[in-house]
């Protein structure tokens, strides 16, 4: 605006010498160098951001992505499109007729004209849910994310918080502000948890996922700060889909970098290093990982991290309360993970994994509250008025925050050290278990809550998938092969009987060798032989079904 007010009032004979400047500029042959040098500008930099590319997954990289994109482009050919579709429908047939069947012959594709009576709609309930009630009850062998035993006081007192807040929005702050309170003092037991200085502070989030998106989103908008385009983050690649998921939503490079057998699975500063070009805005690391519940050497990446100025989130979403609570009893021996590590910028803890709460509460924490102020979207020239919210949603319920904090104050510092103690000793004892068992051993030193299986002997799938006969749902994984067991509070009453049906699926495979795996573990068998291109289709058709209403007897396919 001066500038602007600066030319006008500059005198005429200025003008008249800058107009035959810019008129020689833009003569022939200065259009033509003018033009050059913008040709060379943007050749530079596509120069750059390839050879960026090209270090970050190397020539194996490049060779494996150029033949990805040329099968991706071969699949969509008329002529394979027929033959890769009826390989898709085959991969899904049994998952299909295993959630639908025949259809449902209750299904309610509308909404009836009629309301229900109150009385009919909870017997209908009643019915549906009789059928998972054995994962809530007795010996559960499914291992369905449930980290809790559902049961006794705890839970009475949660249904009664639950109703007492059924109407609550967190909006409404001036009307609900017992719901703020209970929202700022969450965030702030968990900073102090993980010893964060007094300056820290947090957002309170609807699960990990969540808290993992907004991290990624405070990072991407540090690095627009920096002048970086397309910001990236360095992972490891047992680091959870959700980072994924997050560099997809905001527009930001990933590059994972393999885990190896030699550093047990960890994330080490030595690999990260190399990796580290200007685009570099932060590195993801766990405490522990999904699959091996292995941790990050935190401490190291710390100081790459703050030695190059960029961030380090520690996704402590699966360990979230429990490692803290195992650390203070000296338990394991690892590096440290949280605030105390030098560099570590930002945090994900999940409530509702090992702090027993219901689903749909997570905290991300931030050593620098500019970091957290990133994340905000301050609204000021809608019709509304002013709006902002903290976090990505709108309208949120007061019931899973008021139910968190009380969860929470029903065990306090004492009754989750000796949660984690229980937990641990199961993680102990699995361990033994799988170790005793000829041709099968604990793939690496797991410091938390899994127990990745591993074998040479034995088809690893072949045994999760004689297990899942059994009625057992494990979780299977690749690169390499395992199952991997996630041990919950319920677990120390049910490892009697894993073990021996462990032990018979041994027996079983022993006596048949050739058993080929069936079920989920066979579709996670197929998948090391199975075109990229392939896998997407039919991991998106999944989802399709998944959100199908299928009354009984319709012909038409999905
Ligand atoms: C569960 C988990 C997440 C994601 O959390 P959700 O609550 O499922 O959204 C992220 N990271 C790790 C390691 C997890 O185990
Ligand atoms: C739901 O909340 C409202 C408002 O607090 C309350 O009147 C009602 O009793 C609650 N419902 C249940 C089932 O408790
Ligand atoms: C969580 O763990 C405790 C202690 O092991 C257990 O008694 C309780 O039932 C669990 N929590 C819930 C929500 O039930």
């Amino acid at each position: 605006m001066a500038l602007a007010m600066l030319t006008v009032l500059l005198p005429r004979s200025f003008h008249q010498k800058s107009a035959r400047v810019v008129w020689t500029v833009s003569g022939n042959a200065h259009v033509n160098s003018a033009w050059s040098v913008f040709c060379a500008a943007l050749a530079l930099h596509s120069l750059r951001v390839w050879s960026i590319e090209w270090w970050q997954i190397g020539f194996r990289g490049m060779i494996a992505l150029a033949l990805r994109h040329l099968i991706a482009v071969a699949c969509g050919l008329p002529c394979l499109r027929n033959i890769v579709q009826r390989e898709v429908r085959k991969e899904l047939a049994s998952v299909e007729s295993k959630m639908h069947g025949q259809g449902d012959s209750q299904a309610l594709v509308k909404l009836p004209q009629e309301a229900w009576s109150c009385s009919r709609i909870w017997q209908q309930i009643q019915r549906f849910q009789a059928a998972e009630a054995s994962v809530y009850v007795g010996i559960a062998k499914k291992w369905a994310g449930i980290y809790h035993a559902p049961e006794g006081d705890l839970v009475n007192l949660q249904n009664k918080v639950w109703s007492l807040y059924n109407c609550s929005n967190t909006l409404y702050e001036g009307v609900f502000p017992s719901v703020r309170k209970f929202e700022a003092e969450l965030i702030s037991w968990i900073l102090h948890m993980l010893h964060a200085g007094t300056s820290s502070c947090g957002l309170l989030t609807s699960g990990g996922t969540e808290s993992v998106l907004l991290a990624a989103l405070a990072y991407r908008e540090l690095g627009h700060r920096r002048g970086i385009a397309t910001p990236r983050i360095l992972a490891a690649n047992t680091c959870h889909p959700c980072i994924v998921k997050a560099c997809h939503y905001f527009g930001l490079k990933l590059t994972k970098i393999p885990v190896h057998a030699s550093s047990g699975f960890a994330l080490t500063a030595a690999a990260v290093k190399s990796h580290i070009t200007g685009d570099v805005i932060c590195i993801y690391a766990s405490a522990p990982s999904f699959p091996h519940g292995v941790i990050d050497q935190i401490e190291d990446l710390g100081q790459l991290a703050s030695s190059h100025g960029i961030g380090l989130h520690v996704d402590n979403c699966l360990g979230g309360i429990l490692l803290s609570f195992l650390d203070a009893q000296d338990l394991p021996t690892h590096q440290r993970w949280d605030f105390r590590a030098e560099g570590v910028t930002s945090i994900s803890v999940d409530v509702h994994k090992y702090g027993n709460a219901s689903k749909g509460v997570s905290v991300v924490c931030f050593r620098d509250p500019e970091l957290r102020r990133l994340t905000y979207v301050p609204v000021t020239d809608g019709c509304e008025g002013l709006y902002v919210t903290p976090t990505m949603q709108g309208a949120r319920g007061g019931a899973i925050i008021a139910q968190a904090w009380a969860t929470m104050l029903s065990f306090g510092n004492h009754g989750y050290e000796r949660f984690a103690a229980e937990i641990h000793r199961s993680h102990l004892r699995c361990q033994e278990i799988v170790n005793s068992i000829p041709g099968l051993f604990v793939l690496c030193k797991c410091h938390a809550c899994i127990v990745p299986v591993g074998s040479k002997k034995y088809d690893i799938y072949a045994v999760a998938s004689v297990l899942e006969e059994k009625g057992w749902n494990l979780a299977t994984g690749q690169n390499p092969p395992y199952l991997g067991i996630c041990i919950g509070e319920r677990h120390s009453q049910i490892l009697d009987e894993f073990e021996q049906d462990l032990r018979s699926a041994i027996a079983y495979l022993d006596e048949n060798p050739g058993h080929k795996p069936t079920g989920a573990a066979a579709v996670y068998g197929a998948m090391s032989t199975t075109p990229t291109a392939i896998l997407e289709e039919v991991v998106k058709r999944y989802v399709d079904m998944r959100l199908w209403v299928k009354p009984l007897q319709v012909d038409t396919d999905l």
